[in-house]
Order: structure tokens, then sequence, then C-alpha cells
């Protein structure tokens, strides 16, 4: 019977809303303000469809949820109305808005050498990242304005690699929406599912938060009996060896 693949881990690339912080509750907030407006009926289930899928698509499937159908110039007048409602929130985060467990689990990955970087669909990660005061503890940041396919497509992941200088199949990325697996599964990556297993069903592992989470538990408890095997840090220093020999 064949093992299970070994993958030595020497980054880990984050996934901005739903895994460092919680802004789909602003997004949400700012599509429904926008949608009232339009007479269109949006609901929080309908916002799940909008999850890690560009500014513009979001609006599309908006405006096929009320059967509308308008030019290219008032979509991107809608747009720009929808974000500068979205920034006016993002303005007001802190450091209190990074999620249980974040800051400890990057803290643990960069003194094991691992270097880490954040791979979001939005144009407002860098301001996100600013107010709630994590700008300088990543390595590379790559956004919504550095690429030109959005998740599923593979783009942003490869971008935020190659700004690591660390080869795809040395990088684990943790994501919350089912497009974002894909296109970091699309890259040649190990993908951690962030939230439930109905919709990251096709994530190599899944874990509900980064609450508590250690490298320890991740290698030894959360990827155990899969088919993937995990390690981390720099090949050549006698890294963490956390899995469970
Ligand atoms: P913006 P992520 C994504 O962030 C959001 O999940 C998605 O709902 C949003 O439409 C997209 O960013 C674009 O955001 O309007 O700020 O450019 O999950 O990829 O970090
Ligand atoms: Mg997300």
């Amino acid at each position: 019977m064949k093992g299970p693949e070994f993958r030595h881990i020497q980054a880990c690339i984050f996934d901005l809303d739903g895994v460092i912080v919680d802004t789909a509750r602003f997004h949400y907030q700012a599509w429904k303000k926008l949608a009232d407006g339009l007479g269109i009926s949006f609901s929080e289930e309908d916002n799940e469809r909008l999850k890690g899928i560009s500014r513009m698509e979001s609006l599309e499937i908006l405006l096929e949820i009320g059967g509308m159908s308008i030019s290219r110039a008032e979509m991107a007048e809608l747009t720009d109305q929808k974000n500068k409602w979205y920034v006016d929130f993002v303005r007001a985060m802190t450091e209190d808005d990074v999620l249980p467990g974040v800051s400890d689990f990057l803290q643990e990955l960069q003194s094991h050498g691992v270097r880490v970087s954040v791979a979001s669909a939005s144009k407002n990660a860098q301001l996100v990242l600013q107010q709630v005061g994590l700008i300088d503890v990543f390595d590379a940041v790559s956004d919504g304005r550095m690429v030109k396919r959005a998740k599923p497509d593979p783009e942003i992941f490869l971008h935020s690699s190659s700004q690591l200088g660390i080869p795809a199949s040395n990088c684990l990325v943790f994501e919350d929406a089912a497009a974002g697996i894909e296109a970091a599964q699309r890259a040649g990556m190990v993908t951690v599912g962030v939230g439930s297993e109905r919709s990251l069903k096709d994530a190599d592992a899944i874990i509900p938060g980064f609450a508590g989470l250690t490298i320890h538990q991740l290698c030894s408890k959360v990827f155990r009996n899969g088919t993937i095997e995990i390690e981390f840090g720099k090949e050549d220093d006698n890294a963490e060896k956390a899995k469970i020999l």
C-alpha cells in the first residue's frame, strides 16, 4: 500500500477575510445596503456565495439574484459606492479584530523559520492589515490589485510563493472559502480549510479556527491518518519534527 505523501512546509499563506479577521460581516452590511437601495432582497445566505471572490463578480451575483442587468459604467459606480461603505467599517477596526489564536500561531511559525504571507482577493487587504496591526508581521502580502485572475484561479497563491521565494509544493494555505481551496490546490499547495466540513470538504485538512492551535497539533492531530504528512521549518536546520514518528 502506498504511504502518505510527505511535504516539508517552509511557508504558510493565509487568506485574510474569514481566516485572520472576520470582515465578511462588513462586506455583507455594505452589499445589503446597496441591495436595499436597488430593491433586491439579499440574505446572509446569499452573502455566502460572495466569500473569496472579487468585488465585481460579487456585484454580478447580486444583480443576478435581483434579476437586474445594468451597464458596465453603472456597475463600476455601484462597486465604488459599496467599497466606500465597506472601507468605513474597516477604518473602525483595531487589533482586537484579529481572530482568536492567529497572532500566537503566526509567532510560533516564525520562531520555527517558517515564512508567512497573506493572499487575499481583497483590494483593501493592506488597509485591513494596517488597521489590525499585522502589516509588519507578514513577510509578503499578495492582494487583488496584484493579480489579473481571481480565485479559484491559482494566480494569487503562485504570486505569493514567488514573493516569498518558496516553491509552491513547500507552501501550506489556510482558506475559508471553497474557491480559495480550489485555487491553492491548483497551485500545488497543501490546503487547510478554516471553518466547517460542509463547505470545505475538498481541503486536505480542516480546522475550526486558530484558538489553541500549535504546529505540533496540526502535524500530529489534524493531518493524522491523512494522505499527506507534513513537517515544518527550514530543511537544513534540524527543523521542528513535530509529526509523531
Ligand atoms: P474587496 P479574501 C475577499 O477576501 C472576500 O472574501 C470577498 O467577499 C470580497 O469580495 C473580496 O475579498 C474582494 O474584496 O472588495 O475589498 O476588494 O477572503 O480573499 O481575503
Ligand atoms: Mg476568505
